[in-house]
Formats: structure tokens, sequence, C-alpha cells
């Protein structure tokens, strides 16, 4: 009875043992770089190798050094914040001159007016200047993008020549027309926006005076330049299936809430139809994208990478132009949901859970 007991004890030993290795293969390993965080929802490396973080709830930009994992939180003000559901600190994006001027743009999630009530939900795009303690100098960008409890998007990045930031905006699901504002060129819900650096509007944005870029998406969360042809992809969160992978062109209308997905024709004018869709089960949520331009892996060069939250997946594609010529998952589900994905100055992959409670940050590096 002893030994059998011994032999279990062995056994639940060694099960133990194997769900807490992280996931291998002959070429790449995964380590833990952090753990305790408070959903760490977009992460970028600074050129001196800091990696900077925006924490959802928390509303605070936080330094990380990546090899003693000691963290510092530069106080952030973000006026009337709104840690709301799916809402709260977003996006981040470094400008290019970052290592000179420390500004950087964050999207967040705010009350209209300081008032706590539904109809004053909103999401603003603003720049600041980084201190060594504190974020502040707030410059607003684009403001009253409509807010709810969820889709309030919203993924920021500078365009390859670093002149124009994109960035994205659920439709905010209960607010004001629902859904329908996706279409509503008035509306600023359920957009793919271009702007300048500074704010204003490019003058050869397609529709006039307007920061609209693309319209039609449901809740884009993931946006990467190709290094190769140059093109915007992202994702978009499908509602209970058809999470869609996206090529963002210049007043394109990607369908929502009449179309979804790959299907081919839709009655809106200018549709444009998503490349793939994922899932037509269950939903996949595709969250953060990002292509690899690192050189630890060579044979990952200019590879697209993103991850998922509902199934905690990371995804490889190799691309040809707009077809997908190979597909792999790397990570699947051994985390929990993944919020965002960033190549390191080191080349490593970096990658953030997003648990409620102990959200963590990982790297695949090669063996
Ligand atoms: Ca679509």
């Amino acid at each position: 009875m002893k030994n059998t007991w011994l032999w279990l004890l062995g056994i639940s030993a060694t099960l133990a043992a194997c769900a807490m290795a992280l996931p291998q293969n002959a070429n790449w390993k995964i380590e833990t770089v952090k753990t305790g965080l408070e959903r760490p929802w977009s992460l970028h490396f600074a050129p001196d190798g800091r990696m900077l973080l925006t924490t959802r709830y928390t509303g605070q930009l936080m330094s990380l050094d990546i090899s003693s994992g000691a963290t510092t939180t530069l106080t952030t003000t973000l006026p009337n914040f709104r840690p709301d559901g799916e809402g709260g600190m977003m996006g981040m994006e470094l400008d290019s001159q970052f290592a000179t001027n420390n500004k950087v743009y964050i999207c967040y999630s705010y009350w209209k007016g300081g008032t706590q009530t539904d109809a004053n939900k909103r999401n603003r795009l603003s720049s600041f200047v980084l201190s060594s303690t504190a974020v502040s100098k707030e410059k607003i960008l684009l403001d009253d993008m409509p807010g709810w409890w969820n889709h309030n998007g919203c993924r920021v990045i500078l365009s390859p020549d670093s002149q124009y930031l994109f960035f994205s905006m659920g439709d905010a699901a209960g607010q004001g027309s629902g859904p329908q504002k996706a279409q509503d060129l008035s509306s600023l819900g359920g957009k793919i926006f271009r702007i300048k650096t500074d704010g204003s509007i490019p003058t050869d944005n397609p529709f006039p005076n307007s920061p609209i870029w693309s319209l039609g998406h449901r809740n884009p969360q993931g946006l990467a330049f190709s290094p190769v042809t140059g093109a915007l992809w992202s994702t978009e969160h499908g509602p209970e299936v058809k999470d869609e992978l996206n090529v963002i062109k210049r007043g394109k209308n990607y369908g929502w809430p009449t179309c979804q997905g790959v299907v081919a024709t839709c009655t809106v004018s200018n549709y444009q139809a998503a490349i793939k869709e994922y899932d037509t089960t269950g939903t996949v949520a595709a969250s953060d994208m990002v292509f690899y331009t690192g050189n630890a892996f060579p044979a990952w060069k200019n590879n697209l990478f993103f991850v998922t939250l509902k199934t905690g997946r990371l995804y490889r594609l190799e691309l040809d132009n707009e077809r997908i010529v190979k597909e792999e998952i790397l990570i699947n589900n051994d985390f929990g949901r993944l919020r965002d994905v960033t190549v390191g100055t080191d080349g490593f992959l970096y990658i953030s859970t997003d648990a409620s409670v102990d959200s963590r940050i990982f790297r695949i590096r090669p063996k």
C-alpha cells in the first residue's frame, strides 16, 4: 500500500512538472520574463533596451528591465480615466525620435465631462512626454471617439515613414446607433484612422477633413505594416465566429455589421473582404500582431505573428504578398489569454498574457 502511494505521488509530481513545462521545440524555447503584472495591453521596446508597457486598469505606463525583471512605474495622469470592461489604458506607440524627444502615443478610455454614465463613455488618442518618473505634457490628438464597456479598440502604430499615426477604434457596441456606427462616416466608431503625428488631418485622406482611413470595422485590436510590401495588416474580432485578418486599404469598407469574413460580395460600397477568417465555430479573439524584423530567428524574417485571447494562441504566418503560404501555431493555450506580441531589441519575441490576476510576460528565444 505504501509503495502504491509513493508510486501515485511520483505520478502526480511528474504530471505537475509537465503542467509547468514551457513549450519549446528543437529551435526555440520560452522563458518567463516577468510575473505579477496588471494586464499589460501594449508592449514596446525603447531604443535603450527597456520595455515600456501600458497597464489596462491601473492606467500607468511601466518601464521593465528585461534582464533583472525590475519595474518602474512612470506616474501617468489620464484625465477622467475610465477603467471599464474592455476599456482602460490600451494601445501605445513610440515616436520615431523617441531617443531624443521621449514622446509616446497612448490610446485610453475616459468619461466625457467626468460624469460616469453610459452616454459619457469615450476614448481618445493623445501624445505624452516621458521623464524618468512621469508621463506628462498630454496633447490630445483625436478626442471624443465613442466608447462602451466593450469594443473600444484601440491599437496605434506609426507608419513606416514615421509621418502618420494609424489607429483603430471598435464600434463601441451599445453607444448611440450601436454597431451601425461602423458604416456611418459621421461617427468615429468602427474605424481605422490616419492622422499626422501632431493630430492634423492629412489632405490626402479618402474622406475630406476626416481622420477616417477605412470603415466597417467591429473591433480591430492588431495593426502591423509589412516590411516587404508596406501594406497595413490588421486583426479584427468577430462576433461569435469569423475573426478576421485584413489588409487595410485607403477608403475601403470592411463590411461590419452587414457582412463578415471572407464573403466575396457585400451590399456596402467599396467593400473589401478579409484575407482570412478564423474559426467558424467559435471566435479565437485575435489581438496584437507584429512582423518579425529581428535577427535572432533568420528563418522567421518578415513572418507575421499574432496572438489570440480566447484560444491563447500565438500564430506564425508566412506570406506571399496577400496570400498565406504557411501557418503554424507556436503557443496553444499554454498560458491562457494572450494580448500583445512584439519583437525585442535582442530579436526575441515577447508576448503578454491577459489575466485578471498575475498577468505575465514571456519571451521566445533560440535554443
Ligand atoms: Ca470584415
